[in-house]
């Protein structure tokens, strides 16, 4: 088992794999993840986190565990669990009643850097945002631009976050009733901040893409010893800051594929292994989360990611729509 974390897929329901949780077997939940658009259960354990997406590979849960005891607590609109080591909290944001996408982006940031300015795990490591009609709007009423200047502005008033940007990933959600989904993983130690050589970093991407960047890393690697544990961005078809590959999805899917590999590669190079552990580094476990933006295109992304080494890794398929409107497939990961 990875030091921190590992994560599973699992075809048992929130439910079972909570009555299972036993403290004393070395093996935690710290989170459990449910999909699909239509959420009808509710879970009096704030440890299951339901993430608005439809999904199109079997149904199945995404199961964190680590081997110390958890503690739950809670911070504003915040819930949390966390192990000495590492914390999952989550913030969500009710958008019905008009709350504007900037607005509610910029509340759940405030709240999240006064959490992690008090909090034992003060280093943000990968942050994961969901909200409804991602590409919706022109220029820079764009939703998704909308949410970067939220997310600008709060990180502007307090920068804590500035001195390691975490990993993240953002996609388009069809929660109903519309609500903004924000969860984070941080760690009581910094991760190594990991950037991809084929592709600018998010945070200084040409205006063209609005005028409030992302702020957001391509990979945090974190690392104790010779063991380490890579949380992987949302990483699309994008060479440089450019889209590549116009409604092809299959040229999306490699083109993905090939930042995937790349970036791991840099990941190898920071990491402080030796050369034989290396291979053993991303060998050793890991998934994939692959966001599909059209129902028709699900088997041939498949496809093409089992013919691939990556593909090895269990992985599980949602449909969400990606943060550019001309991209149709984008795939995130935790190694
Ligand atoms: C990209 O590479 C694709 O704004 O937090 C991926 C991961 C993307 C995170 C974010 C956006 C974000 O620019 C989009």
């Amino acid at each position: 088992m990875k030091p921190w974390l590992q994560v599973t897929y699992s075809n048992q329901s929130a439910e079972t794999l909570l009555a299972a949780d036993d403290p004393d077997c070395g093996k935690n939940i710290l989170g459990i993840f449910t999909f699909g658009d239509t959420h009808t259960e509710t879970y009096n354990d704030s440890r299951v986190i339901h993430v608005p997406l439809k999904q199109l590979s079997a149904t199945r849960t995404e199961v964190w565990q680590v081997k110390e005891p958890v503690e739950k607590g809670n911070f504003k609109q915040i819930q949390y669990c966390h192990s000495s080591d590492l914390t999952l909290a989550s913030i969500s944001i009710d958008l019905s009643s008009g709350t504007t996408i900037d607005d509610a982006t910029r509340l759940a940031y405030t709240e999240i850097l006064q959490f992690l300015e008090q909090h034992q795990h003060c280093w943000p490591l990968k942050i994961w945002h969901y909200f409804p009609e991602i590409t919706a709007g022109e220029k820079e009423d764009e939703q998704y631009r909308l949410f970067c200047a939220g997310r600008a502005y709060a990180v502007a008033d307090n920068p804590v976050i500035m001195t390691a940007i975490p990993a993240a990933t953002a996609i388009g959600s069809n929660s109903s009733p519309s609500r903004l989904l924000i969860y984070f993983l941080a760690g009581r130690q910094p991760g190594t901040t990991v950037e991809n050589p084929r592709q600018i970093p998010a945070p200084e991407y040409p205006q063209q893409y609005g005028l409030r960047r992302p702020l957001f890393s391509r990979g945090t690697l974190i690392a104790s010893g010779e063991t380490h544990q890579f949380l992987i961005s949302g990483t699309a078809s994008i060479l440089g800051h450019q889209s590549l590959h116009d409604d092809d999805v299959r040229e999306q899917t490699r083109e993905s594929l090939r930042n995937l590999s790349s970036l791991i590669s840099a990941g190898r190079r920071l990491a402080p292994v030796s050369r034989e552990n290396r291979e053993e580094f991303i060998q050793s476990g890991g998934v994939l989360r692959v966001y599909v933006k059209q129902r028709k295109d699900f088997e041939l992304v498949q496809a093409e990611i089992r013919q691939h080494p990556l593909g090895q890794l269990p992985a599980i398929y949602l449909q969400g729509d990606i943060c550019r409107d001309e991209l149709l497939v984008e795939i995130d990961g935790i190694f």
